[in-house]
């Protein structure tokens, strides 16, 4: 049997990913309200694909908006291959360019190109901007409309699956990135993501990281039907006792429970950036590993090897891609491949240099002599010199609280009672969790996922392009969501200067760029 792959679409907003994945799978993956009245997706959808000659795809929709790149990377995270998405009538754009840095930094080499909407325009010139910016590919012309064009995409994506080696062993440690958790009645925990390695089955003890929960895995289902184990490789759901579903979120690692892999602070990586970045020595930058993401200070050790020091913990093993993000104005610089998951804080010293080149080439030297602690560094700009403390058991429970109430969080008051914390304690470790960007403060009682605030302010900044203003009835009604929310979201956005009020109304500040 031909191993299990999943698919992932790429590419500009509004260019026809959904309603083509929809066409070839009958699956609408849009499935928030907002996302079906304004028509663009903002969360990760998931359907199943069947090909010619048998075999079946996992894949994972992802969106387009630029807001929503961070998403996009969770979704990218754990592909085997792409379906990159250019409209005919549009062509290459910003998120066509910067999906695709996404793609190679992840390395995502096998994929599909489709040129979609073909029944507006003739799709040759897409067509060859398309080839110029992805050579070497299959480029199918296709009209989700109209339904042509799917008999060739599906022929093309069986040939290049059928070329996809799986990096993910079945024999490795069983890890699986967490994109989604909720709760099911009669059943309890679920939570969904791509297996990266290895294979779960029920029964099995498991460890939730950074979190260092211990669980058992109940019931394992894959699209929708339970099997008795998952291999790598597929989009799997997991039921769990013995874990909360609040205390599960995306960015957390299911793992087996004696693996060894640990919460990290620093890594050690070879690096590639894009040809016009050229970032500083000790700039702040996003980096993106598995579902999850943390800010760290670069620090270049050589041609192409980095210290990356984060500010929040990441849960990488050697070998594990990991991709750069500039945080303004915010943009893929680069990516790499993880050295070292826990080195010692260092610079560029000719023995570690040596060792890493070493491990580069895929030797295994023996580890440095001195031991290390696992601590932050690079303090923020505005932080005491003093490093950190590692992010608390507490500060950790809050940010998964936080996740699981996405758009509409609790007040903090509420999450201090559910964390078990005292108020003053709360209040604390959310300061901290804000200053790692784990958590968003938004008013004067309420934080926020930063992932969840994200997408909303997205959607309000969306709201404005469209109408030149935006009020609070307005919020609360294009967003779903309660008056409470939609005062606190704009006055955070006029507080960060994204927007200015004017008497009842909002204003964005300035003309966003393409
Ligand atoms: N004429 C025509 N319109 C299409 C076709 N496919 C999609 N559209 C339209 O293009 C718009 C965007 O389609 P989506 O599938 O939502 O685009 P998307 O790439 O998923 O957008 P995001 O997820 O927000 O990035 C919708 O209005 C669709 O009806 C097509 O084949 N032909
Ligand atoms: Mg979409």
């Amino acid at each position: 049997m031909s191993a299990p792959l999943t698919l992932g679409t790429a590419g500009h907003i509004d260019h026809g990913k959904t309603a083509l994945v929809g066409a070839l799978t009958g699956s609408q993956t849009d499935r928030l309200p907002e996302e079906r009245r304004r028509g663009i997706s903002i969360e990760l959808g998931y359907a199943a694909l069947s090909l010619p000659g048998g075999r079946r795809l996992s894949v994972v929709d992802v969106p387009g908006h630029e807001r929503f790149v961070r998403t996009m990377v969770a979704g990218a995270t754990g592909i085997d291959l792409y379906l990159l998405c250019v409209a005919a009538d549009d062509g290459v754009m910003p998120q066509t360019l910067e999906h695709w840095a996404v793609l190679r930094h992840l390395g995502v080499s096998d994929g599909v190109v489709a040129i979609t909407k073909a029944d507006l325009i003739d799709p040759a010139m897409a067509a060859e901007e398309a080839r110029a910016l992805v050579p070497g590919v299959d480029i199918v012309p296709v009209s989700a409309r109209e339904g042509t064009g799917l008999d060739e995409l599906r022929a093309a994506l069986a040939r290049t699956a059928e070329r996809v080696s799986r990096g993910a062993s079945v024999d490795g440690e069983p890890r699986l990135h967490v994109d989604r958790s909720f709760t099911l009645r009669g059943i309890g925990t679920v939570v969904t993501g791509t297996l990266w390695s290895g294979s779960v089955g029920a029964g099995d003890r498991i460890s939730v990281l950074p979190q260092g929960l211990g669980a058992r895995v109940r019931s394992v289902q894959v699209h929708d039907e339970p099997v008795e184990r998952a291999g790598a490789g597929r989009r799997v759901a997991l039921a769990l006792t013995g874990v909360d579903w609040r205390e599960v979120g995306r960015g957390d690692l299911v793992c087996g429970s004696d693996s060894g892999i640990e919460p990290t602070y620093r890594v050690d990586a070879t690096v590639q950036f894009e040809p016009e970045a050229r970032p500083r020595r000790g700039e702040r930058l996003h980096v993106h590993h598995g579902t999850r993401e943390a800010p760290a200070r670069l620090v270049p050790l050589d041609d192409g090897l980095v210290q990356l020091r984060l500010e929040a913990p990441l849960i990488p093993v050697r070998g594990d891609r990991v991709v750069l993000r500039r945080l303004a104005p915010p943009d893929t610089i680069g990516g790499g491949v993880v050295l070292d998951a826990r080195p010692r804080r260092h610079g560029p010293d000719p023995e570690v240099l040596e060792r890493l080149r070493a491990l580069e080439r895929g030797e295994d030297p023996p580890p440095p002599s001195r031991a290390v602690p696992d601590r932050p560094d690079a303090p923020p700009a505005a932080a005491p010199a003093s490093e950190p403390a590692p992010l608390a058991a507490a500060a950790l429970r809050l940010a998964a609280m936080l996740r699981a109430d996405g758009e509409r969080p609790r007040a903090d008051g509420d999450l201090a009672t559910a964390a078990g914390l005292e108020p003053g304690e709360a209040a604390r470790q959310l300061n901290t969790l804000s200053r790692v960007g784990l958590a968003a403060r938004v008013g004067a009682n309420l934080h926020f996922d930063p992932v969840a605030l994200e997408g909303l302010v997205g959607q309000i900044v969306a709201i404005c392009e469209r109408e030149g203003e935006v009020t609070i009835a307005g919020v609360r009604d294009e967003l779903d969501t309660t008056r409470r929310y939609a005062q606190a979201l704009l006055e955070y956005m006029d507080a960060q200067r994204m927007t200015r009020r004017q008497g009842d109304v909002h204003v964005l500040r300035r003309a966003r760029g393409s």
